[in-house]
């Protein structure tokens, strides 16, 4: 235990000691030369001593030529930062409002090497090298002018100071990186060694201490969709400190809908456009948020932004059914309510059937909000006799809820026989012609009895 807990200290202690080597490498930067030149250039001392709002940066450019065979006529630097937070070219009284370098000052590079062999040299950057909007410095340093017909080898060696950047800051907290790129240097008069080019160089440095802050500026969709739709929703971030990599979450209603991770330069702002999908989503209001994170954020309350949506739907619905009669011979009355439970004016179809048979089929008209009953008459001669279920459809393209656009009956019809109609027409006539053969049989019996009644009494009178 004692002795893995050892080894994974020396690990980290190694993980520290190879981070400070990287570190140390980033700010010496070798030159890809000859094996018996090790020239490198080095970038130093990025100070400010920022006054207020705005200051001075400056940046030291430095030259290790420890082979004395590396002599150094003249180099090559572009330098670019960004324009909204440095302007290069600080008026050090310089003809070119350019900066100081060699121009005779001592401690730099070729300060000594001039002085002792009395040589001329001068200002580096021609005129129209420094293009304050776009935040660059371009073109050759010719640090030794007046030396022409120098041959290869009689120039400066040593290592020293080659020279010194101004910048103005324009704001006390942002951060701008400088970037040294197409370095070269010279061994020949006006002739760029390409073996000697320097890998580019990016200064990491600030001035000021950065802060981070970003803010989600805007949320941009439209007020309104339909369920179903993509909705296209644009969140615009701005980098108000240094620069960072933050994770843009974009959610509806605390769902989300999309993590991003993107990366900002300083004093920049980017759109990212998402979309969202809606399908199967209920209608109504929505809250949708874009949330910026990233860590040590100075100010959250910028963080965040809204919008809402209101998601609209195409609904309707079968809400009952109900029939004239479920004892059926001949015909039935089937009424289906129907309802537009969305949010457009719609048409379209109700269909009602029995198993698979299509009994009838009518388009209906529906203002939002809006229901009506449908009727349909079924004739059911010649369907088979037994009971059925009947079931209502409404048919619309795009329904967002299509769990209520159908509904078969709880009940059912019973198809019976139907009674040709002369049977009961018959049946009563014979009836009537039996009761009338009855009652005259009847009419014809009632006298005789009568007269026999009467003659008997009469004879009782008589023999009385
Ligand atoms: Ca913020
Ligand atoms: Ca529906």
């Amino acid at each position: 235990m004692k002795l893995s807990k050892a080894l994974r200290k020396k690990g980290f202690l190694l993980i520290l000691m190879y981070s400070f080597a990287s570190i140390l490498c980033c700010l010496t930067v070798p030159i890809a030369t000859a094996p018996s030149s090790t020239v490198t250039f080095r970038v130093e001392n990025v100070t400010s001593d920022a006054l207020g709002l705005t200051g001075l940066v400056m940046a030291d450019i430095y030259i290790d030529a420890p082979d004395p065979e590396s002599a150094i006529v003249g180099w090559t630097i572009n330098i670019k930062v960004n324009p909204d937070v440095l302007e290069p070219g600080y008026d050090f009284g310089d003809p070119y409002g350019v900066f100081w370098a060699v121009s005779g000052m001592e401690g730099y590079f070729l300060y000594d090497w001039c002085k002792s062999g009395g040589r001329n040299y001068t200002i580096m950057f021609e005129e129209g090298a420094i293009d304050v909007t776009a935040g660059t410095i371009t073109g050759t340093i010719e640090a030794i002018a007046g030396w022409a017909g120098l041959e290869p080898g009689v120039g400066a060696n040593g290592t020293g100071k080659l020279v010194t950047f101004f910048f103005t800051s324009k704001n006390e907290t942002a951060y701008s990186p400088i970037e040294i790129t197409e370095a070269y240097y010279y061994t020949s008069w006006k002739v760029p060694d390409l073996d000697k080019r320097i890998p580019d160089i990016i200064i990491h440095g600030h001035y000021n201490e950065p802060t981070f802050d970003v803010a989600v500026t805007s949320v941009s969709a439209p007020s309104q969709a339909t369920v179903g739709d993509i909705v296209t929703i644009n969140v615009t971030v701005a980098n108000l400190g240094g620069p960072v990599a933050l994770n843009l979450t974009l959610t509806y209603n605390r769902t989300i809908i999309e993590t991003r991770l993107m990366s900002l330069a300083s004093a920049t702002s980017k759109t990212e456009s998402f979309a969202w999908d809606t399908t199967g989503l209920t209608p109504g209001e929505y809250v949708i948020n874009a949330t910026a994170i990233v860590p040590e954020d100075v100010d959250l309350t910028n963080n965040f932004n809204i919008t809402m949506i209101t998601l609209l739907a195409h609904d309707v619905a079968i809400t009952n059914i109900t029939a004239s009669s479920f004892r059926v011979d001949i015909n039935v009355t089937i009424s289906v309510g129907v309802a537009n439970e969305g949010d457009f004016p719609e048409t379209f179809n109700v269909t009602i059937t029995y198993d698979s048979e299509v009994i009838g089929t009518k388009p209906v008209t529906l203002s939002a909000g809006d229901s009506k009953t449908v009727k349909f008459d079924w004739d059911v001669r010649g369907v088979a006799l037994r009971k059925y279920n009947i079931t209502a459809e409404a048919i619309l393209d795009g329904d967002a809820d299509l769990e209520d656009n159908t509904m078969t009956s709880e009940w059912s019809i019973e198809i019976i026989p139907e009674y040709p109609t002369e049977i009961p027409l018959l049946l009563v006539l014979v009836i009537l012609a039996v009761s009338m053969i009855i009652l005259k049989q009847r009419t014809q019996r009632e006298p005789l009895k009568r007269r026999l009644m009467m003659r008997h009494g009469n004879t009782k009178v008589t023999e009385g």
